[in-house]
């Protein structure tokens, strides 16, 4: 019965999601002068709710930015365009056809075989997408079924009440009572369904490789802890899922303001408010009316402030995103110079990561400090994971967590299908960022000589 429910409500929100995206499409715009650049830039600033920027405006020239437009935007857009001299490409026809296309794969599969597209652990189906209900499943079958080296923890609640899950990996070989530790978040945004899909395929990987003694990830699980939440925002991807695919924010709403939502990587203490943000709720990067408005991001904050004051110190830090294919690193705030006194050695993990993937399947993966390659972005998680904690950790409003290696990486793909990967490229993408976690790994157990 309650399986009935289920897809009696996926299929007639499927039906919104069908009629929202009609005659949208994804255009791929070029900027090649740095006055090109500026008028992109006005044009996300102040025309941000009439186009979606599914990527932000690159301070480098050449670099590309995807933007959705919607039906009767395209031909003011394209006089616009024309009088900038910039071309366009239309990187998706059709929006709607892609996501009603995939969401309907999805439910039929679900329809006619439930087995296969497995809830419990033993037939979870790690090379499709999952509702935030299995997702919660899967942590606690991980928890339970791998509890000798597997911890649980509610990381607190959503906004709107789910519970939001994670838990710590500690080989049975630990000896230290605080290990050095590794923060891995995803779904931050909730459109980017390869994140959390990502983070559980690798985790369920490396777990395997335990279970088979190993070498190194033995040493990974017995020197490092390991703590995992594979979704940060459920209220937002819940949404996703019920009403509006390309849905990015948290799903909060302020007396006073127009529009839902605050975007979770502009939320951030340190530095909230900054260069590359907004105050406007109706914006894809609105900051939110203060530091740590959201609950989805001060329960991560509090958390790992707590394991901070326990002893734990954290020497990384990843959130999880789609979609480019590079690894960022600090500084996101500064405008100019964003490079952070450890950038060389960030780097280097960058590259043994991207090392790594190519070798697995030929992506190729870029990396550089965030507000250098890409666009300045305050109050994003990588800068308050770099962040040093403050003289009083309590202080949950200022500073950050100090891990040296403290990244943004933008999973696939780079924009056949952006933020609408299909299933059939989780495997390759979680298989290829396994192998990057592996690297981690070895440079990190290096690292603290172990
Ligand atoms: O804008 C973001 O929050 C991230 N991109 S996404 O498409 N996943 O939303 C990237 C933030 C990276 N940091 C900087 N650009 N500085
Ligand atoms: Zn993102």
């Amino acid at each position: 019965m309650k399986f009935a429910r289920e897809v009696f409500v996926l299929v007639s929100l499927a039906c919104l999601v069908l009629a929202k995206y009609e005659g949208y499409q994804v255009w791929r715009i070029t900027p090649k002068t740095e006055k090109q650049i500026e008028w992109l830039h006005y044009i996300e600033e102040n025309m941000g709710e009439e186009f979606d920027f599914w990527t932000g405006v690159s301070k480098i020239p050449g670099n590309p930015v995807d933007i959705m437009v919607q039906p009767n935007r395209q031909t003011n857009l394209r006089m616009l365009l024309k009088q900038e001299k910039l071309d366009l490409d239309i990187m998706i026809n059709d929006v709607n056809t892609l996501v009603t296309n995939q969401m309907d794969e999805i439910l039929e599969r679900r329809r006619a075989n439930r087995q296969s597209v497995g809830t419990r652990l033993d037939n979870f189906d790690y090379n499709a997408y999952h509702t935030y209900e299995e997702i919660q499943q899967w942590v606690a079958d991980m928890a339970s079924e791998n509890s000798d080296i597997i911890e649980p923890f509610l990381l607190g609640y959503s906004c709107e009440g789910r519970e939001i899950n994670g838990f710590r990996i500690r080989g049975t070989g630990s000896q230290n009572p605080y290990p050095k530790a590794v923060w891995f978040e995803g779904g931050i945004h909730a459109r980017e369904w390869i994140s959390p899909a990502t983070v559980m395929g690798f985790t369920h990987k490396l777990i395997e490789e335990y279970r088979s003694d190993d070498d190194l990830v033995l040493r990974m699980f017995d020197n490092i802890d390991w703590y995992i939440v594979p979704s940060l925002n459920p209220d937002g991807y819940h949404y996703t899922w019920t009403n509006d695919r390309l849905w990015r924010k948290t799903r909060s709403k302020y007396v006073g303001e127009a529009c839902t939502g605050t975007d979770p990587n502009r939320n951030w203490p340190f530095q909230w408010g900054g260069v590359g943000t907004s105050p406007f709720s109706c914006s894809e990067i609105y900051h939110g009316p203060s530091a740590l408005s959201e609950i989805e991001v001060f329960n991560v904050v509090e958390f790992l402030r707590d394991r901070w004051y326990e002893g734990q110190d954290f020497l990384m830090f990843i959130d999880w995103h789609s979609y480019s294919q590079v690894i960022i690193a600090p500084w996101s705030y500064l405008d100019s110079n964003p490079r952070t006194d450890d950038y060389q050695d960030q780097m280097d993990m960058a590259k043994a990561m991207s090392d790594a993937i190519l070798a697995t399947s030929l992506k190729v993966y870029g990396m550089g400090a965030g507000a250098e390659i890409l666009y300045p972005a305050a109050g994003s998680s990588k800068d308050f994971g770099y962040a040093a904690v403050p003289v009083n950790p309590w202080d949950y409003t200022s500073g950050g967590m100090g891990a040296k290696y403290s990244y943004t990486v933008e999973l696939r793909d780079t924009g056949e299908y952006g933020f609408l990967l299909p299933e059939d490229q989780i495997q390759d993408t979680y298989d290829e960022i396994h192998a990057a976690v592996r690297a981690i790994g070895d440079r990190l157990l290096t690292e603290i000589g172990a």
